[in-house]
């Protein structure tokens, strides 16, 4: 053991990511979370051991449940070995911020249970210094809306990874106009069966493909003062 992770140094840590997705793939928890504190030590980014490692091995799993070579429980355990990863990387990937950008109200829409993308949207929105409210999963309109109105939020983000679920976000936005909030609150949208065209088709703000991106579409909104009020 101690020979591999001496080879993780003289390979510029390549072989770590790998074997951190391939522990996501295998659900190994512990054996996650070890590299992922050994990738740290050795002074990867955060950021590179989420994407390269623990969202590599995730798609991996993806892939693999899509063509029926895995089921729900396997599905869950590289989830919950996903998480452990996570649970490390969030001190690094959340940096301890002064003053808050601005703040967003997250969650995964009503019916969808899906929550892994969210939570890194959000642990990457945190670390970009938003103060940000996660709602969690399968949240209905009436949390939405509440939440924004409480928090006083200027940003509304959903996710959704069900073709099913994804229309409900377009039933939050009426709903926004609805109680005239929508003026006040920008709406950002996200999860892997949406697109540009759908989100600009529901009147939502902007779409983002992946973390690091909506981290882009909040800065540029709030920059432009869009999202503002
Ligand atoms: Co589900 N599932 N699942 N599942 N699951 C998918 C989504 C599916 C594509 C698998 C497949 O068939 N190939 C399919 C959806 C098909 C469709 O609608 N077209 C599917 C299905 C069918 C189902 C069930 C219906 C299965 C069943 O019961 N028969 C069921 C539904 C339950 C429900 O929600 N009501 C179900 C259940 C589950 C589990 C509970 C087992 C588990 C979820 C565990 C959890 O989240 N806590 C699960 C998982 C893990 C998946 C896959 C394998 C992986 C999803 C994931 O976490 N990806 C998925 C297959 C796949 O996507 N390849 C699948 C990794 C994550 C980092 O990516 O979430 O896309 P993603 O997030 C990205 C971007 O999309 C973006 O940034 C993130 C990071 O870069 N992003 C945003 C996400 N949200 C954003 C918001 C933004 C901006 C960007 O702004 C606000």
């Amino acid at each position: 053991m101690r020979g591999v992770f001496l080879s993780y140094k003289e390979e510029g840590n390549v072989d770590i990511y790998k074997d951190i997705a391939v522990g996501v793939e295998k659900g190994d928890l512990d054996l996650v979370k070890s590299l992922t504190e050994m990738a740290l030590a050795q002074k990867s980014s955060a950021e590179d051991i989420l994407n390269k490692g623990l969202v590599s091995g995730m798609n991996v799993v993806g892939e693999k449940f899509k063509n029926m070579e895995v089921f729900i429980p396997e599905v869950l355990v590289s989830a919950r070995a996903m998480s452990g990863g996570m649970e490390v990387l969030k001190p690094h990937l959340i940096k301890a911020k002064v003053k808050f950008k601005g703040k967003v109200v997250i969650g995964t829409v009503k019916g969808d249970l899906h929550d892994i993308g969210k939570n890194i949207v959000t642990m990457m929105l945190k670390g970009a210094g938003y103060e940000v409210f996660d709602l969690g999963a399968d949240v209905p309109k009436e949390r939405f809306l509440d939440s924004v109105k409480k928090e006083n939020a200027e940003l509304l983000g959903m996710s959704a990874l069900l073709t099913t679920t994804m229309t409900y976000m377009k039933e939050v936005i009426d709903e926004l106009g609805k109680e005239n909030l929508r003026a006040k609150v920008k709406v950002i949208v996200g999860g892997a069966p949406l697109t540009q065209a759908y989100a600009e088709k529901i009147g939502a703000d902007g779409y983002a493909p992946d973390a690091a991106l909506a981290v882009d579409l909040a800065n540029g909104l709030f920059q432009k003062g869009q999202a503002s009020g």
